[in-house]
């Protein structure tokens, strides 16, 4: 009969197919890793632009566990000196026309809060840090998000491995 050989094969690999969706279960209620943010800083007419020459944004945002990847420039037409200032991670570097600098930092639990980053050079900015005007930034450090409750993953794990139970106690049943 036809049908014969094919069910014999469901029923050695059903218990098989089941053990991996209850693996494949397991992975999918892992919680993501953060996502690393690789981010260029760009100085630009005595300002802070994220991302590019024209961006109005200040702000960089960075997950708990992720490595922020900066890389700061200096892109002014004419030979006007900067410095890239962090106080909060003692960063101070001079960018003079045409430099590049590189900062990585990987994020954690003691740096969540909103840093103010700016430029020192003499009439850039304007009050006191950490409440600075005029050429400045935020590096924001946010928690990193919880993972989702196991509820879904946990009834698809539970029902996987009743599902292996009772395909195994099947086939053994069969055998004898
Ligand atoms: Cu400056």
């Amino acid at each position: 009969m036809w049908g014969g050989p094919v069910s014999v094969m469901t029923r050695r690999f059903l218990p098989m197919v089941l053990v991996a969706a209850l693996f494949a279960s397991l992975l999918l209620a892992t919680p993501a890793e953060a996502a690393d943010v690789n981010v260029t800083l760009i100085a630009k007419s005595i300002a802070w632009h994220v991302g590019a020459d024209t961006s109005a944004s200040t702000t960089i945002t960075v997950t708990v566990g992720a490595t922020l990847r900066l890389r700061v420039e200096n892109h002014e037409t004419s030979a006007t000196t900067h410095t890239f200032t962090l106080p909060q991670f003692s960063v101070n570097q001079t960018l003079n026309l045409g430099n590049v600098f590189f900062w990585n930092h990987t994020a954690v639990a003691a740096d969540v809060g909103s840093w103010q980053f700016y430029c020192a050079i003499p009439g850039h900015t304007s009050g006191t840090y950490p409440a600075l005007s005029g050429m400045v930034g935020t590096l924001q450090f946010a928690s990193a998000t919880p993972p989702p409750t196991p509820g879904f993953e946990a009834v698809l794990a539970i029902a996987a491995a009743v599902g292996v139970a009772l395909a195994v106690r099947a086939t053994s049943r069969r055998k004898k």
